[in-house]
């Protein structure tokens, strides 16, 4: 009997809650649970259905929920960026936004009653949240610089909008694929330098260029979870970077929602169902789906240049113009400094405002004879081009103060570790630090050069927050997972232990006087 076969007959409770009532139901009962009141609401629709619709409770802070948006290749204007700032700042001190490591934005502090109100606010710009959370695809992540970048291969822009409305059907929402067996992410790369990760996908596409023609060849599988983290395989497969880019991800996600195992749900990633198979039987299941015999892989794909982070000034390959990219430490912005970024992509730069993987934010479109007057606003003292050194690279996931699966504090003590370690240390070379709160590796420790999860650990006597650290991970080309160095490091010995890290292994030198 095959796995599949049992899956069918023992699904685990997500399954049958699902089986039960679609989690996009819940967008046809929105407004009467709104009339209903938050706390009347049965528990599998407030904890787990409204996610379909990127609405996400937060049990830390009872009756204040997180909208989690699409932003597809990261891409908003400035008009879009008004609304999530008007959204949010209605909520005074509770009201903050985050940069998420999908390049993608999230909205705190909302109160359950404003939601009607807010999508349709959002419509009006051609924003949705739809399907952002639970067993559906995630925010398509892209080139950043897509279409600014002049090293670039491949322009993702249209290819991520293209894939997004095929599977939300254009944000309405899309019921053929809001029952996957988990969660699943994908990533389409342009450029030369994997800046979206690809590794860690469960689908990729790289520029590859197959008998003279510049196309993708395709990964598959990646992930991390609490249990097991893999990088993507090879599906031995290269397409065109037009319409058949969206015809092979409806066609891996149709075999992965019509096979994928759904028995255990530590097993359910599409990785599971490919070693299940092996991947030739995969790669013929997806052949069948997508109804034309696939092309094998490029021999190599371009990926062959380190990995750029973006901040700073750089030419674009429009003349005369540059983008500019901010740090934006940990991500985390407030009501007032995303009406000041509206404002300064309008009167610098052509509108947009661009996320990062690394939670920071590109400005593109800056006449160069602009710059100077950019660079002295306000805004880029906060959100500098010139961070220092390790409040650069750094990325951390929401953390205690939001999200209920977290055992540690991450986003506060992330960015006060850095700044005391930078204000101590020399660092001749970048370091990319990344936080992430609990095993389910939302801040990819393992990508990082050193990473940090939380755990908890005894200390005197006492339980305190500690993390285990990963060290070894490689990003852009010949991308590696890092792994597990150290174990159950309590936070309160976290600054002298990350210190001799950084001179042992990243040769920083301790600051005299
Ligand atoms: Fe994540 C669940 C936050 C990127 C792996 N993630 C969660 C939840 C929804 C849990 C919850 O309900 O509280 C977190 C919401 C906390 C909050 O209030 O913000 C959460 N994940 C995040 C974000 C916001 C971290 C950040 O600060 O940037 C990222 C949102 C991305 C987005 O825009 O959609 C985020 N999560 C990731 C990534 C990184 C990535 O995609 O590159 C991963 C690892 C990669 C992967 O999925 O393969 C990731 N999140 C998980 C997992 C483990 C999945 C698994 O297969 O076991 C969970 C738990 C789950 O799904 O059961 C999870
Ligand atoms: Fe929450 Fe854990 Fe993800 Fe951090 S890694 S956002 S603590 S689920």
């Amino acid at each position: 009997m095959t796995s599949t076969v049992v899956a069918e007959k023992k699904l685990n409770k997500f399954e049958k809650f699902k089986a039960e009532k679609d989690g996009l139901a819940i967008k046809e009962e929105l407004q009467e649970l709104v009339q209903q009141g938050w706390e009347s609401i049965d528990k599998t629709d407030l904890e787990q259905r409204l996610k379909w619709l990127g609405i996400f409770h937060r049990p830390v802070t009872p009756g204040k929920f997180m909208l989690r948006l699409r932003v597809p290749n990261g891409i908003l204007n400035s008009r879009q960026m008004r609304v999530l700032a008007k959204i949010i700042q209605q909520y005074g001190e509770d009201g903050s936004a985050d940069i998420t490591t999908r390049q993608n934005i999230q909205l705190r502090g909302i109160r359950f009653e404003d939601i009607p109100d807010i999508f349709q606010q959002l419509k009006q710009v051609n924003l949705t949240s739809v399907q952002s959370g639970m067993d559906n695809v995630r925010n398509i992540t892209g080139s950043p610089v897509a279409g600014l970048d002049s090293n670039e291969l491949i322009d993702t822009r249209e290819l991520v909008q293209n894939v997004q409305n095929m599977i939300t059907n254009g944000g309405d929402g899309n019921y053929a694929f809001t029952n996957l067996p988990r969660k699943f992410n994908i990533a389409i790369e342009g450029g030369r330098d994997n800046a979206v990760h690809a590794e860690i996908n469960d689908i990729a596409f790289v520029p590859a260029y197959r008998e003279g023609i510049l196309g993708f060849n395709v990964l598959v599988g990646g992930f991390f979870s609490a249990k097991r983290c893999e990088a993507a395989i090879p599906l031995n497969a290269w397409v065109e970077p037009n319409q058949q880019v969206v015809e092979l991800c409806r066609a891996i996600l149709t075999v992965y929602r019509d096979h994928g195992l759904r028995a255990n749900r530590q097993k359910a990633r599409l990785m599971w169902l490919i070693e299940d198979w092996g991947i030739e039987k995969f790669r013929g299941e997806v052949e069948a789906v997508y109804g034309h015999p696939l092309l094998t892989a490029a021999s190599e794909d371009v990926i062959d240049w380190e990995k750029r982070d973006h901040i700073g000034v750089h030419p674009q390959q429009q003349d005369g113009y540059s983008y500019v990219g901010l740090n934006v430490p940990v991500g985390r912005l407030s009501g007032e400094t995303m009406f000041e970024l509206a404002r300064l992509a309008e009167v610098y730069g052509n509108g947009e405002i661009r996320c990062t993987v690394e939670q920071n934010m590109i400005l593109p479109y800056i006449a160069n004879e602009n710059l100077e007057a950019l660079l002295s606003e306000p805004l880029l003292q906060e959100f500098t081009i010139a961070p220092s050194s390790l409040v650069r690279s750094l990325v951390s996931c929401t953390g205690a103060k939001y999200c209920n699966f977290a055992l540690v504090e991450t986003k506060q003590r992330a960015l006060k570790i850095a700044e005391e370690l930078d204000q101590k240390l020399n660092l001749s070379q970048p370091v990319r630090i990344h936080w992430t709160g609990c095993p389910n590796s939302c801040g990819q420790p393992q990508v990082a050069d050193i990473g940090l999860m939380g755990t908890k650990t005894r200390k005197d006597g006492q339980t305190v927050e500690a993390v285990d650290i990963y060290m070894g991970g490689k990003v852009g080309k010949d991308a590696k997972l890092g792994t597990r160095v150290q174990k159950a490091v309590p936070c309160e010995d976290l600054p002298q232990v990350l210190q001799d890290i950084l001179v042992n292994d990243f040769g920083a030198e301790v600051n005299q006087g």
